[in-house]
């Protein structure tokens, strides 16, 4: 099996196909099967300003026609996707292409200053977390559900995360999220200090498919994926994430091959996704839940 399958590629094998693992500003680290398998490359900015360009000038009947195909082929590429790359004359890589994504997610800017913007893309799995401590809101699931309904190829999973916080009375807001996921996603309740529940993660954590890892910040993506990775892989982090603030927050999203061959996307926790409608009638757990963590 060739690098790029055992990240996840189910296409024709040929030259040239990489997954983005990460970005650093202009620059991609890209795994492909040739040089190496690594490869640090940029976008080839005059496709990118060709798209532009072409967006701009929506008034153009025959350039509006294109647009469709030209967006699926231009988009910019982010963590997870597959994507086309070529040397130019100076023999640097360049990602001249993004390849069709099977899945991804979307959230709907707050400030309403973009559309959209792409969270996830090329997941086999969605793990759409929440804590049971003051981050706990059905409003924020429900939004969180309704988003992932036109997410493509993939199933969504919702992760209760944190459950050896649980306290009397907790049965309450479980049953309350139940029925608010009302049978469009499994359960499943975690904990990456007691390792309960981490079982049925590991259902989802298999050979050359990935997981997306979703929810706010704070409720525990990165210990869990920590928690999947293992000791040596935590023990590099603690050293490399150390913010100073107290506690460790992802900056950037970053793809991960865990060491039984399956992948996780952790992403940076997302502040607030979209705008949470009817939010008086819905159960959030703690009264200061929205002045948390700002
Ligand atoms: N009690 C308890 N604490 C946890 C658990 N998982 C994570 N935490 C703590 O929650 C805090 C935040 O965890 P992170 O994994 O950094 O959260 P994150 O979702 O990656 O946050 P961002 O990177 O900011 O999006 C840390 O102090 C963790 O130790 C858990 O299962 N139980
Ligand atoms: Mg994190």
């Amino acid at each position: 099996m060739t690098r790029i399958e055992e990240f996840g590629w189910s296409g024709p094998v040929e030259p040239g196909i990489a997954r983005v693992i990460s970005s650093h500003g202009d620059y991609y680290h890209l795994v492909a099967n040739e040089q190496g398998g690594e490869i640090l490359a940029r976008r080839k900015k005059s496709v990118f300003k060709y798209r532009k360009r072409i967006e701009s000038s929506a008034g153009d009947g025959f350039v509006n026609s294109r647009r469709a195909d030209l967006n699926a082929e231009l988009l910019n590429p982010i963590t997870g996707d597959f994507v086309r790359y070529r040397y130019n004359s100076q023999g640097e890589s360049m990602i001249t292409e993004v390849l069709p994504r099977f899945s991804h997610f979307e959230r709907k800017d707050p400030t309403a200053r973009r559309s959209s913007q792409t969270l996830a893309v090329n997941f086999n799995t969605l793990f759409v977390m929440m804590s049971l401590n003051e981050n706990f809101s059905t409003a924020r699931i429900e939004r969180f559900l309704a988003l992932a309904e036109d997410m493509g190829e993939a199933e969504a999973v919702v992760v209760l995360t944190k459950v050896d916080l649980r306290e009397p009375g907790d049965e309450e807001f479980i049953d309350e999220l139940v029925s608010t996921i009302d049978g469009r996603a499994r359960l499943i309740e975690i904990s990456s200090v007691s390792g309960e529940g981490l079982d049925k993660v590991r259902e989802y954590v298999t050979p050359r498919r990935t997981v997306a890892f979703i929810g706010s910040s704070g409720v525990g993506k990165s210990t869990l994926l920590n928690a999947l990775a293992g000791e040596e892989w935590a023990a590099t982090q603690e050293i490399q994430d150390w913010s100073g603030k107290g506690r460790h927050t992802t900056t950037s999203r970053e793809l991960v091959m865990l060491p039984d061959g399956a992948m996780v996307v952790d992403t940076p926790g997302i502040r607030e996704i979209g705008r949470i409608g009817e939010a008086e009638e819905l159960l959030v757990k703690g009264e200061s839940s929205h002045r948390w963590r700002k």
